[in-house]
């Protein structure tokens, strides 16, 4: 096969781990304009090499006919979340949505691989738009924790430098460090709940001095320079206080305020 006719082969797929990136991206976007916490913590996508591919076929002996229908991770799409329970979450956000179909269910986290290996594998059935119509592709979603992530991108690289013959010392000491991944997993899952309480303040107060620099950076051009020190130096107050209710309650001032300057310079427009 020539490379042009590759180039149109995987052409749908770079398309589909495009969206499908985009679409993931989004969802963590909507949680946090919510203000809550993302079972999403990032999402990465990759269309499988040329090399990848050949090399899947003669491990599997397909058909390069058959590489759209048998090869199901020529687009890959890998979400990591902060803890084991957010998979879950994930799962069913996957499951609810109307423009990806589930095909296929893979649960390497309770049927760990014999290697170690523990992630969530989703097999979906996408349709991208190209210019001849509509063009389903199967991809792969595959699903974990930044420690099983962590866990697995280490042993590929192994995987990649040994081939099949991974000395026995290298495999023992990966099958433990598998088992110290779980107990990491486990032990960060004892204490979500208070990691998720402080990384949501801390982004709710990031969000509220992003909107009060954005509010001062316009009163510069409106207020006098007076004022703005005033101001300033009252922010700096209330900053160093490091009280969210105290930053809302001057976020709500400073606002009330910028909309005054907003009228003025609205009437002395139209005089
Ligand atoms: P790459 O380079 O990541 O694309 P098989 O190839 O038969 O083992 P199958 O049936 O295609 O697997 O599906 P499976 O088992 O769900 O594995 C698909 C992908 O999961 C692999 O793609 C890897 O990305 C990942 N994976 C599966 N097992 C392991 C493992 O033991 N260690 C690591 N690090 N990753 C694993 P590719 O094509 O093998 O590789």
């Amino acid at each position: 096969m020539d490379i042009k006719l590759w180039r149109e082969i995987l052409q749908p797929y770079e398309m589909a781990v495009d969206e499908l990136t985009m679409k993931f991206n989004n969802m963590i976007k909507e949680y946090h304009l919510l203000e809550e916490y993302s079972p999403i913590e990032m999402v990465n996508g990759r269309v499988k090499k040329i090399s990848s591919i050949l090399e899947k076929c003669q491990k599997k002996n397909i058909s390069l006919d058959d590489v759209c229908d048998k090869i199901e991770d020529i687009a890959g799409i890998r979400i990591i979340c902060q803890f084991v329970e957010d998979i879950n979450k994930v799962v069913s956000l996957i499951h609810s949505r109307t423009d990806i179909k589930v095909l296929q269910e893979k649960d390497y986290i309770t049927n760990m691989k014999p290697s170690g290996y523990r992630s969530y594998h989703i097999i979906v059935d996408y349709t991208v738009q190209t210019l001849n119509g509509p063009k389903s592709v199967k991809a792969e979603i595959q699903i974990r924790t930044l420690a099983m992530n962590f866990w697995a991108t280490i042993e590929h690289s192994l995987q990649y430098k040994y081939k099949q013959n991974m000395p026995p010392h290298i495999r023992e000491r990966l099958s433990a460090a598998s088992t110290a991944i779980i107990n990491l997993d486990k032990e960060m899952s004892r204490i979500r709940d208070e990691i998720m309480d402080s990384q949501n303040s801390f982004r709710v107060k990031a969000n509220i001095i992003s909107e009060i620099l954005n509010l001062m950076q316009n009163l510069y051009k409106s207020a006098n320079k007076r004022e703005i020190l005033k101001i300033q130096e009252e922010f700096y107050r209330i900053y160093r206080l490091d009280d969210i209710s105290s930053l809302t309650k001057f976020l709500k001032e400073l606002d009330i305020i910028a909309e005054g300057y907003r009228a003025q310079s609205i009437d002395a427009s139209f005089n």
